[in-house]
């Protein structure tokens, strides 16, 4: 067997944690990932007939039965993983429908999954049904696209227009679009419900005055999501009270479809 430390995606997941942290975007115990593993990459690394602990999860997810997560640990800090990944993350396999987590390596100071577990679990069923490669879910604070939701219409497509302005290539990172839920109670199954429905339209979807929920097929490719989105807000919140003298036109952002192979949702320019 392996040394799971070695694992490509558990230094993705080390150096992803780190880099978020250095980013401003996770203090304290803030954001959360989980990224979906295979059962043969696990196999390398684990024995996966070992179960060290049963974890109640509350809610059910029978789409995502007998699937392998690495998932960050509840009140743990991103700052903290790189230094003890083995007490900041726990990988677990879903069984009963979702209604247990079996936890099969990590939380080794007897702590368990992220309190947003029933978003993460509920947005990768979500995700999974229009994306079968799918594999991340990732939450964090970002300070700019936070600060955007106090002073900006939540309206999904003024929201998306916005960012799509603000850096040309954003309308080609993110052609689906930003899509907002209102403030809600966060650690919850009723946030984790919305969630997932507002993620079968868009890989983003903001929280608003909390943060930023990003799903994509591999760790790199989803933390660029919310980078772009987040450098687009950065720039909103620079210009938002000056007076606009220039923006991104619709029609640019046509050239910008036809150029890069890319469709807008529907419906968002004119
Ligand atoms: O505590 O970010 O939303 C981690 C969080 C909760
Ligand atoms: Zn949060």
């Amino acid at each position: 067997m392996k040394d799971i430390l070695t694992a490509p995606f558990m230094t993705e997941m080390i150096r992803t944690t780190t880099n978020m942290y250095a980013h401003g975007w996770d203090e304290r115990n803030g954001g959360n990932i989980s990224l979906l593993l295979e059962k043969k990459q696990v196999k390398k690394y684990l024995d996966i007939d070992k179960v060290l602990r049963t974890i109640p999860t509350g809610f059910s997810a029978p789409e995502l039965e007998g699937k392998y997560f690495l998932v960050t640990g509840t009140g743990k800090y991103f700052k903290n993983v790189q230094y003890a990944p083995d007490v900041n993350l726990g990988i677990v396999r879903l069984k009963d429908g979702g209604e247990t987590a079996e936890l099969l390596w990590g939380y080794a100071d007897g702590g368990k999954f992220t309190s947003e577990f029933p978003a993460h679990m509920m947005s990768h069923a979500a995700r999974l049904s229009v994306n079968p490669d799918n594999r991340v879910v990732m939450h964090c604070h970002p300070t700019n696209l936070l600060a955007m939701t106090y002073v900006h219409d939540l309206d999904e497509v003024q929201f998306t227009r916005t960012l799509w302005q603000m850096c040309t290539e954003c309308i080609v990172v993110f052609p689906d679009g930003v899509n907002v839920l209102p403030w809600m109670l966060c650690g919850t199954n009723e946030i984790g419900v919305a969630t997932a429905e507002k993620m079968k339209t868009a890989r983003l979807v903001v929280w608003s005055q909390h943060g930023i929920y990003g799903a994509g097929a591999d760790l790199d490719e989803t933390f660029g999501l919310i980078e772009t989105a987040e450098k687009a807000a950065e720039i909103y919140m620079k210009i938002a009270h000056l007076p606009r003298l220039n923006t991104i036109t619709d029609e640019q952002m046509h050239e910008l479809e036809a150029h890069f192979g890319v469709r807008a949702r529907e419906g968002y320019l004119s």
